[in-house]
């Protein structure tokens, strides 16, 4: 297993020498953030973010996300020319030695919660997603703007968008999720770059737009669309833990050991009885996953690809990205270090 952390690049107030003084650091995980989606990634601005990375004594392995244009997701004739470029952004990161490119499926909107700072008890804040509040949220009076909501649309692109999507069903989506694998996998195996695909945040439908990354049944049928440890996982125990339905030490179980995780985001989250979740510590005991299972899950089937903290909590008076803290996320990265450490010493380096 490797560590990384995921970073926003030079605007981000959590520093790359912050981030390397976490004990058993090992990769970033970052972007090039300043093209739009769909656009190629110069080799030129990959280099310099792999060398400031790499000046900090950290590597430069994973990339999360390359982002998928939304005409690639509605199947639109238009779909070639960022199917290309896409293509191009795995060969110009190959080059720069990146192993793994996250990316998602989603449509218009990436993770989607309805408060951001909601104070729990112990005075720390979490990112909250509560139905009746969802129920009340209409993204087309553009009122609302959360992290994951594409600030770039402008209403009446949105609504546009929106009208799209209405001849856009849950099969036509899958339709296109596969025309897409079948023209990138190759490219992404000739490159030796696995493409590792985040679920759907949460793993259910929103404002009426399809979600199919979502649960196990779903999940077997996306690893067939094209059968080839290319195409894989980044494996988001929140983001498919927010669903009871979702057994997630059973699927990191039957995943790790089919060798199609290549990126684990770990993190714990408290589900609440109506189908709303609240983000907690990783802790187990703070949340509704057993995060000791998935990590002796993954260890037991030796597990040598990335994993991160993901979201954590606002603590300690720290201020900046929601979600995207520097402490809680340090403290999630050390939890999991010491579970995976323990596994080692009790249970041997061979899992
Ligand atoms: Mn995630």
């Amino acid at each position: 297993m490797k560590i990384s952390f995921r970073w926003y690049g030079k605007d981000d107030p959590v520093k790359l020498e912050y981030i390397r003084q976490i004990p058993s650091m090992y990769s970033i995980v970052t972007a090039v953030y300043d093209v739009p989606v769909g656009e190629k990634w110069s080799m030129e601005s990959i280099l310099k973010l792999k060398e400031q990375v790499e000046n900090a004594g950290i590597k430069f392995d994973v990339i999360e996300s390359v982002p998928v244009h939304e005409d690639i997701k509605l199947g639109l004739p238009t779909r070639a020319l960022y199917i290309e470029n896409y293509k191009e952004n795995i060969r110009h990161l190959s080059k720069a030695g990146v192993k793994v490119i996250c990316y998602n499926f989603m449509p218009v909107f990436d993770w989607t919660r309805t408060q951001l700072d909601k104070a729990l008890p112990d005075g720390s804040t979490a990112l909250v997603y509560y139905k009746e509040q969802l129920e009340k949220m209409d993204p087309l009076k553009g009122e609302l703007s959360l992290p994951g909501w594409d600030a770039s649309y402008t209403k009446d692109q949105l609504a546009d968008i929106f009208e799209k999507y209405s001849r856009v069903d849950e099969e036509t989506l899958w339709g296109n999720l596969e025309y897409f694998l079948k023209e990138i996998i190759p490219v992404a195996e000739q490159c030796d770059v696995k493409m590792a695909i985040h679920p759907d945040d949460p793993p259910w439908p929103i404002f009426g737009l399809p979600r199919i990354i979502t649960n196990e049944k779903n999940l077997d049928r996306f690893l067939k669309l094209v059968d080839n440890k290319y195409n894989g996982l980044t494996f988001c125990t929140g983001s498919l833990g927010s669903g009871s339905f979702n057994d997630i030490v059973k699927m990191v179980d039957k995943y790790s050991a089919q060798g199609r995780i290549h990126f684990m985001h770990v993190r714990n989250v408290k589900l609440l009885e109506d189908g709303s979740f609240e983000e907690s510590a990783h802790y187990s005991p703070c949340g509704s996953l057993d995060i000791v299972a998935i990590m002796e899950a993954l260890h037991k089937n030796k597990y040598d690809g990335y994993l991160r903290p993901d979201h954590g909590r606002m603590i300690w008076g720290e201020t900046g990205r929601p979600g995207y803290g520097l402490y809680d996320r340090a403290l999630g990265a050390m939890y999991i270090t010491g579970i995976w450490e323990a596994l080692e010493k009790t249970k041997g380096k061979e899992g």
